[in-house]
């Protein structure tokens, strides 16, 4: 015992009762359990926009079924595919300490789901509460194949803010009247960019802005005076969102399952992949009884993006399909408004406080800096007579960090590869450090823009303190890209405009109460610095939750090997794991 003091002695009936008592009385303990789902992945048959067609669900239900639990809960999902395609899931932003083969990406942490096969992942959910949620990991299913993961405090555990009188989730997708599986199919054959969304949804509901979608609108009913707490998830493909409520304020108080110091606005910026919980209070006099909540894109892309406008109800009193075209909508900033999301993402800190402290590591044994953003690959190689449809008709898009494309490995998972020592012919452990031919990064782009291609990964050691600069570069314009890493949660330490300079950007760095974030945007034209401490043994993925850029191959992964401990290294797999 820490101080040589003597063990307390405890052997009384009245002792052992009280410390049972007193143990129960903890948070974290006292309510842990396990929690079972079981996720069926089957077809099933869905009307949208006027267009009826079979997707891939869980339990037939559209979006999947919301998962409710609790800090410290551990999660049996037994998934059975039952779907004629590769399938996988991914837990998003859970930090699965220890339980690295729970993680789903495909042929990173584990070879799909076949057919017809099985698999249970199991894992638990350790220091994290808020919103977060869970997504098919496999090429682009996860249009269809998403759903809430709601985090409740341990219980008797209060919010750091006034209890909402209701939660209500809202997931903000996107819509394909096409099937997504052939969309980005057929954009990998010609080299162009794919066809785009056709609707915006909230909770897989596009609203009366669509044809034929007045009824499949979604409705919050709210009472007077009350504050509801919504948990906003970006499951979009390929698209950053505004969202805003017509004459209402919003309060942010949650960050993808960490607690912000809170902060109002009027309008949100939420990337693929980033989750967000917001704090709305309904008027006690309300100027007229409903009011849209709109979507809308926010992006710098010079190719082509859904342009359009999604809209749910806010509703006071009933109100009748026909009549909400009238009702008052917000009005958001113009979908290149850089400006608006700079004011707004510039106002997350963590809460920092005696219960919820920033542990920010201050000294760093490994720095990175990664360019990141869009590249070429070359016509040669394309059948006779065919032209690709990239970049002026001359090239297909790419897409890298420090220039190298990420390459899925098909035979193995990387994590399999590590755990048993047989990286030849798998990966190399030789992803750059730093770009191999620096240039000025939001200057004019080089004349070459071809990217390499290659399974190339970063090893760590364990409880290495890691900084990563993540620079955004003009090749084919600059343009923010949602940088996702699995394992960790990071702190955004630092962001800036134009290149960044070590010399002068590092002394302006926020070490005290930086927001925590398992996925940040790499802002237009400009990076973003973030730290963590690599404590998570396994192999984790870090890439672009735009799926066309992470299909392009904008990711890379880290090895993060075991620590001297027993409790610090990776357990054996499953004996259900999937095989390649
Ligand atoms: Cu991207």
């Amino acid at each position: 015992m820490a101080g040589g003091r003597r063990p307390l002695r405890c052997l009384s009936p009245a002792c052992l009762l009280l410390a049972v008592a007193v143990v129960l009385a903890m948070p974290g303990l006292a309510a842990a359990r396990t929690r079972h789902y079981t996720f069926n992945v089957t077809m099933a048959t869905v009307t949208r926009l006027c267009v009826t067609k079979s997707i891939p669900t869980v339990n037939g239900q559209f979006p999947g079924p919301r998962l409710v639990v609790r800090e410290g809960d551990r999660l049996v999902v037994n998934v059975h595919n039952n779907i004629n395609n590769n399938v996988t899931f991914h837990w998003h932003g859970v930090r699965q300490l220890r339980s690295a083969w729970a993680d789903g990406p495909s042929y990173i942490t584990q070879c799909p789901i076949r057919p017809g096969q099985s698999y249970t992942y199991r894992f638990q959910i350790i220091g994290q509460r808020g919103t977060l949620w869970w997504h098919a990991h496999f090429s682009w299913l996860r249009a269809t194949l998403y759903g809430p993961l709601v985090i409740l405090p341990p219980a008797g555990v209060p919010y750091p803010f006034p209890k909402p009188y209701r939660e209500v989730p809202l997931m903000l997708g996107e819509w394909f009247n096409a099937d997504p599986e052939a969309v980005i199919k057929q954009a990998l054959r010609s080299g162009g960019g794919p066809n785009v969304s056709d609707a915006y949804t909230f909770n897989g509901l596009p609203g009366p802005t669509y044809n034929c979608s007045a009824t499949d609108t979604f409705k919050l009913k709210v009472k007077p005076g009350k504050t509801y707490m919504l948990r906003l998830i970006n499951a979009a493909l390929n698209d950053e969102l505004f969202f805003g409520v017509a004459n209402h304020t919003l309060t942010v108080v949650q960050a993808d399952a960490s607690y912000v110091k809170p902060f109002s606005a009027a309008t949100v910026v939420i990337s693929p992949g980033q989750t967000m919980d917001v704090l709305l209070t309904a008027a006690s006099n309300p100027a007229s009884p409903a009011f849209a909540m709109a979507i809308a894109p926010y992006t710098n892309t010079v190719g082509t993006f859904d342009n359009t406008t999604a809209t749910a109800v806010l509703e006071y009193a009933p109100q009748r399909a026909g009549s909400l075209r009238g009702i008052p909508t917000p009005s958001l900033p113009a979908y290149n408004d850089t400006g608006a999301v700079t004011n707004f993402t510039s106002k997350f800190r963590s809460l920092a406080s005696a219960a919820y402290p920033a542990r920010v590591p201050r000294a760093v044994d490994r720095r990175f800096f990664f360019a990141v953003g869009l590249g070429t690959d070359p016509c040669k190689g394309r059948p006779n007579g065919t032209t690709c449809q990239g970049p002026n008709g001359t090239a297909r898009f790419a897409a890298s960090m420090n220039n190298v494309s990420f390459a899925m490995p098909r035979t193995t998972s990387l994590l399999t590869a590590h755990y048993q020592r047989r990286y030849a012919g798998v990966l190399a452990a030789n992803f750059p450090a730093t770009p191999p031919r620096p240039f000025n990064y939001t200057g004019v782009p080089p004349n070459n823009t071809f990217v390499s291609h290659g399974t190339r990964v970063v090893p760590l050691r364990f409880n290495a303190s890691v900084e990563v600069v993540l620079q955004d570069t003009s090749i084919l314009a600059a343009e923010s890209h949602p940088l996702h890493l699995h394992g960790y949660d990071f702190f955004v330490v630092g962001t800036g405009f134009g290149n960044y300079d070590a010399g002068k950007d590092t002394a302006r760095y926020n070490l005290v109460d930086p927001v925590q974030r398992n996925t940040i945007s790499v802002p237009t034209g400009g990076w973003v610095a973030i730290r963590f401490v690599a404590d998570n043994p396994g192999a984790w993925i870090m890439h672009c939750h735009f799926d066309v850029h992470l299909s392009w191959g904008l990711a890379m992964a880290w090895l993060v090997n075991d620590g001297p401990l027993p409790n610090q290294k990776l357990p054996p797999p499953p004996s259900d794991l999937p095989k390649c």
